[in-house]
């Protein structure tokens, strides 16, 4: 049994939005193709309080993309993004989203970051989503969404570490770093993980 996990596929990392990630909107297209050849869909949601550590906002003489530590990790400042209940954290409006089964929200400790899907960065917490997906009888973990060199990286890394079998699927996937990306992939692949295109999957079946 395979899964599709949508990363972070909100208002806020598209154009226009609080953290844009260039060209964010146009995975979906992708994505909404992509759906119906899974057995499982799951998304993610990044879901912040407004006292969220991560915000340079809550960071007196900080700016946005500047660099600092958060209980002793290295952490990127950003700008106040997907607030909960806001529209900025809602799924994008064009995402098809009546295949999803489950939407697992991360972020929510205001103490500390949460780009992966699975747990948060310090791996203190975990969202479910592994036992989840275990439960469902998922083997096999696909991942695509926003941002790739961040919260895509870290799901993949921790889908890896669960013991799924992970294929990035490259171009339904857009970074915040083109560089970062780059580093990101050649890290998922020496772990095992694979990278795939969505023409793969598009064709069989
Ligand atoms: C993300 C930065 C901060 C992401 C979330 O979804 O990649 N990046 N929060
Ligand atoms: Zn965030």
């Amino acid at each position: 049994m395979r899964a599709l996990l949508l990363i972070d596929i909100q208002n806020d990392f598209l154009p226009g939005g609080a953290l844009a990630v260039p060209e964010g909107d146009q995975i979906i297209p992708i994505v909404n193709q992509l759906q119906e050849h899974f057995d499982l869909v799951v998304a993610t949601q990044d879901w912040h309080p407004q006292e969220h550590k991560s915000f340079a906002s809550n960071h007196e003489g900080k700016q946005p993309f500047e660099h600092t530590e958060l209980l002793g990790l290295p952490q990127v400042l950003w700008p106040d993004h997907c607030l909960q209940g806001t529209p900025g954290a809602d799924l994008a409006p064009a995402l098809y989203t009546n295949k999803i089964e489950a939407i697992f929200r991360k972020g929510t400790n205001p103490e500390i970051d949460s780009y992966s899907g699975f747990y948060d960065n310090d791996r203190l917490k975990s969202t479910g989503l592994a036992d989840f997906l275990r439960g469902k009888g998922i083997k096999q973990v696909y991942i695509a969404g926003l941002a790739g060199d961040y919260c895509v990286y870290y799901s993949a890394k921790d889908a890896l570490q669960e013991g799924f079998d992970k294929y990035l699927i490259e171009d339904a996937c857009r970074p915040i770093s083109p560089e970062g990306f780059e580093a990101a992939k050649r890290d998922m692949l020496e772990r095992g993980g694979k990278i795939i295109q969505s023409s793969d999957i598009l064709a069989d079946r």
